[in-house]
This record gives structure tokens, C-alpha cells and sequence, in this order.
């Protein structure tokens, strides 16, 4: 049977051809590289534009930031304690950039099946991501708007359209044109290509300077602290230790934890705190209004559950800030309430016992080292409730307090592994000398610090390799709720030395050495550390 090449089949060919001779198309590595790199400056034009409309409102957010958020509430706990572990502070940097990989990947492949394959199937892909940033959206903590998917629907219909543009066919003139079709087809992939680029970089960079105008630093910046009507008593002489950490963390270094991958942006003007809940007559206060009130200050430790022994998510500093037990008994605590809830505007709670206001200095804090909070640590009002661990009572972003009971509400960590009530362990560590320094023999001075919020520290004990337990110089203590420090002069003798550290409590009880792991409520036992002395 003879086939007969119509005219319209004859067309075909022509543009099966021309789809050969395009740069994305072409066989071998070169054309899958460029339909990689096709398909990455088509996400990124389509995040681009979700950033803009993300800029739009405070009310909306990046769909990155929205999947990365989920990631964050639903990541099985082991894993959150392995990536602070790896990663300490840095551990959002790290997700951030486990999903900017996650994605290129994803962008790629969407690149190479869309402009080889089908650009159904890569649109198709370019709609699932879409779909995840909706669901992703709609899933935030604080509840959903019904605009809440806008930034990721608009972002996908813009990368969708960039994958398109990318993959059609030569225009007529084009394939009519002297030059050889594969050079033609070249210089317009490199001008998509730049023009993509351009493109992105633009979107991004005013996504970001949109995003700029919800900032809160221009608000804390113009805060002027009252002066406290009962300041912190003066720090005794001799309450900082050789060889311990400072006394007082600076801000800038003060560990930061908790699950915002961006700063909340509170500005103070417009900010409210509800006292609400099982009480007599709810409270809504402006930040005007709390600091009109009584306001103390006072030197508290504040720590994490997921220190480590002998670890650094410990600081203390000098808060500011007005008497939780104070507002409560003005709003009038029902007697069926047990629980107190503290409720940041990004949907975290904290929660711990109404019975742990036993007269314990717990503050809605707003001064930190005689500053305003820093943003990142809770601008502008947080709980810092000494003797409980962070993620039960340190609330960030404070804008509501809740009576509840145990029994009906479980706080943040709580459904994640983590123990309701959660009072901090006793425990001591040593600062120097480091785990493995190398120091030459003869006297040295061991220091370092120990904590039991709020009892307070009586005394420290070392032991050197298998010896007795021996006393340690003890600084002067500032309050039950700050740590105190101590230090040991030693005569270091040439070898291997273990140092061991453990403390005793105001009450006469001593540090356990049994170890458990911080899940579910923190870490115990002995900080540990062995020392290299060579003989001089
Ligand atoms: N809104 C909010 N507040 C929060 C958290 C959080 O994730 N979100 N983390 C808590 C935890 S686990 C700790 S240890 C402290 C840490 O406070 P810092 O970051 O100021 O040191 O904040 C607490 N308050
Ligand atoms: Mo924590």
C-alpha cells in the first residue's frame, strides 16, 4: 500500500523537526541541562510572583514559608532534636535550605519532562506544588482566610505560564530564516532564559520590599522603656566566677528557639493582650495600658528542654515586665481552672500550672537587658516564668493568656511527645576548661555554672577521675531563679584527667547522675568532661 504524504502531515514533520532543533529538546545532556534550567527560572519566576502577593497583605505569606510552617508542625520530634542538635540555632536555615533543594530538584525535572515530554504532564507538575502551597496555606496555625492560597495559586498559574512560553514552538518567520534553525534556536533560549532571570530577580526583590512594610522594627525602635517601679536588686560582689560564662548572656548571643521561620512583626501600636479564659472578668490590654501597671524587674535563667548536658540553650538576662500573678488575680482565676495558656500570634501555646505562681517573679516581660525585647525574642511582650522550661511557659509574641485546665487543653509540644508540666531539672556545667582542651600541668581554674529555678543553687562538687566529690567555690548567689557560679583551683597533673561535675539545690537535694535524654522532659545526669594535661 502506498502512502500518500498530504500537505498537512508534511506540516507535522516540519514542526517535529523544529522541536528537534530546540535547544531544550535536543538529544544528549546539553538539551536535558537546558530544560532543567527552563524548568528551575519557571519556579522561580512563579515563586517570585507568590512573594508579590504575598507582599500584598500581612495577613498572607510566602507559599515557601507556608510548606516550610507545616513542615515544621508535623516533623516527627526525633528529628526536630536531631536537627538542633546538628544545627542548633540554625536548624530553620537548614530546613530552608533542605526545601530550596527539595524544590530546584522538583523545578528540574518539571523542566525536563515538560519541554521534552509533555507540557501537560510538566503543568501538571507545576499544579501539585500548587495544590500543596493551598492545602499548606489552609492549614495554618492560626486559621485560614479565604485568601490564604492566593499567593500559591497566582504562583503556579506565572510558572505554568513560563513553562508554556518556554516550550513553544518557533514562530513561522523564525523557521523561514537564513540563519542555520539550531543557532536560532539558541539565541532565543538564552533571551528566554535572561529574560526568566530578570524576571525572578525582579519579583523577588519586590516581594521582599513589600514584605518590608510590616516590619516591627520601626515600633521597637521607638519604645522608650519605663523605669521600673521595683528594679532588681544590686548583683552581689563576687557573683561572677573565673572560668564560668558570663553572668549576664547578651542579647545578641542568647540562644534562640522556637518554630517561626520568619520573625512575627508585632508592631506594639495596635498589639493586645487578652486575659481571658476560666476567669471573672476577661482583660484586654494595649501595650500602653501594661506598662502603665507596676513594672519590676528582675534577673531570671531561662532554659530549654532540648539542652543537652553541659549545652548552651541557657542564658540569662534582666527582664522587665508586669506580674503575671498580678494581672490573673485582677481578672480573677476560676477555681476549676489548673492550667494557665500563653498564646503567641503565630499559633504557639505554652502551658503550664496555675500552682506555679506560688509567688515566683513570672513576668509578661517586654525589657531584656535594659532594651526592649528583641524581636526575635518575643517583641513586644513574652512569659518568662522562672523554674519551668521554655516550651511550656516562654510564650514569644504573647497576645493571649488562657485560663484552661490539663485536661482540656494540650499546649504546643504536648501531642508532639513532650511532657504538659515540665519543671526544670536541677543541673551544673562546666565552662572551662572544654571537653579534650589540651593544658599544660600546674594550678588551673575550673569554672562554670548551675541551675535549680526556682530553689537556687547551695553548692557544686567535682570529682577528678574516680576521687571523692569535693566542694567547689561557690559565687554569690543573685536569686534562686538565676544560675550561680562557681570555680575550682586545681592542681592539674600530666595525663588524662575526667572532670565531673554535680550540684546541690537550697533544699539539700543533689543533682541526679541517672541520664535521661531531654524528650520528654529534659535532660539529667552529670556534665562530664575529660581534659589533656602535658607536662611542662
Ligand atoms: N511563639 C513562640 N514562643 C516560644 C517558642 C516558639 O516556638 N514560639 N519556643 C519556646 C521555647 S521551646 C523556648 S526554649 C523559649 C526560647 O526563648 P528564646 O528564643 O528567647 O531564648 O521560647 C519559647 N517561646
Ligand atoms: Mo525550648
Amino acid at each position: 500500500m502506498v502512502r500518500l504524504r498530504t500537505p498537512r502531515m508534511a506540516i507535522t514533520e516540519r514542526r517535529r523537526i523544529h522541536a528537534r532543533e530546540r535547544v531544550v529538546s535536543s538529544p544528549g545532556w546539553r538539551g536535558v541541562l537546558a530544560a532543567s534550567l527552563g524548568g528551575v527560572l519557571a519556579a522561580a519566576v512563579g515563586i517570585g510572583a507568590g512573594e508579590v502577593v504575598a507582599g500584598a497583605s500581612s495577613s498572607l505569606r510566602s507559599p515557601i514559608l507556608d510548606v516550610g510552617d507545616r513542615v515544621v508542625d508535623r516533623v516527627p520530634t526525633w528529628a526536630k532534636d536531631l536537627a538542633i542538635d546538628w544545627f542548633g540555632t540554625n536548624d530553620k536555615i537548614a530546613l530552608l535550605v533542605g526545601i530550596a533543594v527539595i524544590l530546584t530538584v522538583y523545578a528540574a525535572a518539571v523542566g525536563i519532562v515538560g519541554l521534552r515530554r509533555s507540557l501537560r504532564l510538566g503543568i501538571a507538575g507545576i499544579a501539585l506544588f500548587g495544590v500543596l502551597g493551598t492545602l499548606a496555606s489552609l492549614a495554618a496555625r492560626t486559621g485560614a482566610r479565604l485568601t490564604s492560597p492566593l499567593p500559591s495559586l497566582v504562583g503556579s498559574v506565572v510558572a505554568a505560564a513560563a513553562l508554556a512560553w518556554l516550550a513553544r514552538l518557533p514562530a513561522r518567520s523564525e523557521q523561514e530564516s537564513p540563519t542555520p534553525p539550531h543557532l536560532t534556536q539558541r539565541r532565543r533560549f538564552l533571551a528566554q532564559v535572561g529574560v526568566l532571570g530578570v524576571a525572578a530577580a525582579a519579583l523577588g526583590s519586590l516581594g521582599r520590599r513589600l514584605e518590608a512594610r510590616f516590619s516591627a522594627a520601626d515600633s521597637r525602635a521607638a519604645i522608650t522603656l519605663p523605669r521600673p517601679d521595683l528594679p532588681a536588686p544590686a548583683v552581689p560582689v563576687g557573683a561572677q566566677a573565673e572560668g564560668a560564662a558570663a553572668l549576664f548572656t547578651p542579647n545578641a548571643e542568647f540562644y534562640r528557639i522556637d518554630t517561626a521561620l520568619t520573625v512575627p512583626q508585632v508592631p506594639a501600636e495596635g498589639w493586645e493582650l487578652r486575659v481571658g479564659g476560666l476567669v471573672d472578668r476577661e482583660l484586654r490590654l494595649s501595650y500602653d495600658d501594661l506598662l502603665s501597671r507596676s513594672v519590676e524587674e528582675h534577673d531570671i535563667t531561662l532554659t530549654c528542654v532540648s539542652n543537652t548536658i553541659g549545652g548552651e540553650l541557657i542564658g540569662t538576662a534582666r527582664w522587665l515586665g508586669v506580674r503575671l500573678d498580678d494581672l490573673l488575680a485582677e481578672a480573677g482565676v476560676a477555681p476549676t481552672a489548673d492550667q494557665v495558656v500563653g498564646r503567641s500570634v503565630d499559633g504557639y501555646t505554652c502551658g503550664f500550672p496555675v500552682a506555679a505562681l506560688d509567688g515566683r517573679d513570672a513576668l509578661v516581660a517586654v525589657g531584656m537587658n535594659g532594651e526592649p525585647l528583641p524581636l526575635e525574642h518575643g517583641f513586644p511582650a513574652r512569659l518568662i516564668v522562672p523554674g519551668i522550661y521554655g516550651y511550656a511557659s516562654a510564650t514569644k509574641w504573647l497576645t493571649e493568656i488562657e485560663l484552661t485546665t490539663f485536661a482540656d487543653f494540650d499546649h504546643y509540644w504536648v501531642p508532639r511527645g513532650y511532657a504538659a508540666e515540665a519543671p526544670i531539672k536541677m543541673q551544673s556545667r562546666i565552662d572551662r576548661p572544654r571537653g579534650l582542651d589540651r593544658i599544660p600541668a600546674g594550678p588551673f581554674v575550673i569554672g562554670g555554672v548551675a541551675w535549680a529555678q526556682p530553689t537556687g543553687i547551695r553548692a557544686v562538687e567535682l570529682r577528678i577521675d574516680d576521687g571523692a566529690w569535693i566542694a567547689a567555690d561557690m559565687a554569690a548567689e543573685v536569686n534562686g531563679s538565676t544560675w550561680r557560679q562557681w570555680s575550682f583551683a586545681w592542681d592539674a597533673r600530666p595525663g588524662r584527667h575526667t572532670v565531673e561535675v554535680r550540684a546541690i539545690d537550697n533544699n539539700g537535694a543533689i543533682q541526679t547522675a541517672d541520664r535521661s535524654e531531654p524528650l520528654p522532659d529534659g535532660a539529667s545526669g552529670h556534665h562530664t568532661v575529660v581534659v589533656l594535661v602535658d607536662e611542662v
